[in-house]
Order: C-alpha cells, then structure tokens, then sequence
C-alpha cells in the first residue's frame, strides 16, 4: 500500500496518526506529493483524486481511496480489530456522528478559511482565489465564524467526558485534533474560554502516535 500525502499538511496528519495508533507505519510507503509545486492540481493526480487534494491511499490492486474518513476505516478495519472507527453498533454510530461534525465544523470550516479568506498556499498554486471567485472570501470569513463555534461545541463536549465521542480515543479526536493543527497556520488558537479543550490538546499532544508520527 502507498500513501500520497505532504508531510507537515493537517489531513495527511490524520491519517499518518491512525498509521501510528495502528502499528501499521512500517507497513506503508509514502509518496510526497509536492503541494507547493501544485503536483496536486495535475492531470497524473487527478486521476487518483478528482477533487486534488491529499492524503489518498493505494491499495496494491490498484484501486485509489480518497478522503481521510474513508481511508482511516479501511486501515482501522484491516486488521480484524478496530481501534478506532468503533466495535458495537452504538459505539459506531456515535463515532460516526462526532466525526462528521468533527470534519464539517472543524477541519473542513478552518481549511475552507484558510483557502479562501487568507493568502493560503499562495495565489499561484490557487486558481480559485482568481477575481472571478473573489466573493468567496467573505464566504471564508463566515468559516472561520463556524469554527470557532466548533471550538466552544467541543469544549462543551469535552467538559464531561474525556474523548470527542466518549470514554475512549477515536477517529474523531484525530480529526479534531488535526483540526487545530490546520488552525495555526492562519495563526488560530483555542481562546481562552475553551479550557477543556485546551486541557484535552495538550492530552493528545503528548501520545506516542501524535508525537512521534513520521514526517512531522
Ligand atoms: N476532505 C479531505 C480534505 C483533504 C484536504 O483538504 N487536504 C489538503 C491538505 S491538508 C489539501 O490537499 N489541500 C490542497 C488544496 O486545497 O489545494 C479529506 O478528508 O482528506
């Protein structure tokens, strides 16, 4: 199996993280796909991913999975025991649930910020951000709004239990916590009235997989 990923970028983080919490890190080559080059916008690329963008996995037969989600249940569940992505049926369901607001109120909020509200990866490698697609970038603005509602839901969340989606580590607090990571391009930080999640940033911090995760 391979991963097309960019080191140092927070969606290929996530998956370089299920990677580590699995034991699997070993067991993947990784194959740098060259953002600032726009490699990403490329025929040759789009190919494997029509929306251009990374992390995305290469199964041996060659079939290309995108979109973080999806990868990480595909490797959670290769295996035969997942870690990750939930065992019970309430347990996946529940997981589900916080992931998906996990990626829509969190990454995906401070992503489209970054791209479309901020200089971003910078105009040249963004044909978007050309004058026809100028009024995206109030659009942006109302993301990094959604995010930072993001942060005080999940500091909520996080007041009374002590993982995203319960009792344990999940594929939510992964993304959660990639989330944050993405936020400090644009220079975001958890605000002060968020304690709970801030305590719980320092908490992920510190495991092994995040820590010690390849090309970080
Ligand atoms: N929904 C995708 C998001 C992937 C994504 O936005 N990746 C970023 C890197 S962190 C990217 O490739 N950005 C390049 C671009 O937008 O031009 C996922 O879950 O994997």
């Amino acid at each position: 199996m391979k991963i097309h990923d960019a080191p140092g970028f927070p969606n290929p983080a996530r998956i370089r993280i299920v990677l580590a919490e699995k034991g699997m890190d070993q067991d993947i080559d990784f194959v740098h796909v060259d953002l600032f080059a726009a490699e990403h916008k490329q025929p040759a690329f789009l190919a494997r991913n029509p929306t251009g963008v990374v992390p995305v996995l290469e199964l041996d037969d060659g079939l290309f999975i995108a979109e973080s989600i999806a990868i990480t249940e595909y490797l959670d569940n290769l295996d035969g025991n997942p870690i990750l992505t939930g065992t019970t049926l309430r347990e996946k369901a529940v997981i589900h649930m916080m992931q998906k607001r996990a990626d829509d109120q969190m990454i995906d909020a401070i992503g489209n910020y970054f791209h479309h509200a901020t200089p971003g990866l910078g105009d040249t490698l963004q044909a978007y951000k050309s004058p026809e697609w100028a009024h995206r970038k109030e659009w942006g603005e109302r993301q990094l709004a959604k995010f930072k509602d993001g942060m005080r839901y999940f500091n909520e969340v996080l007041s009374t239990q002590p993982y995203i989606a319960g009792d344990k580590f999940s594929v939510a607090d992964i993304t959660v916590y990639c989330a944050l990571l993405h936020a400090a391009f644009p220079g975001v930080t958890v605000p002060e009235d968020c304690p709970a999640l801030a305590a719980w940033q320092k908490k992920i911090a510190e495991r092994p997989s995040v820590k010690n995760r390849s090309g970080q």
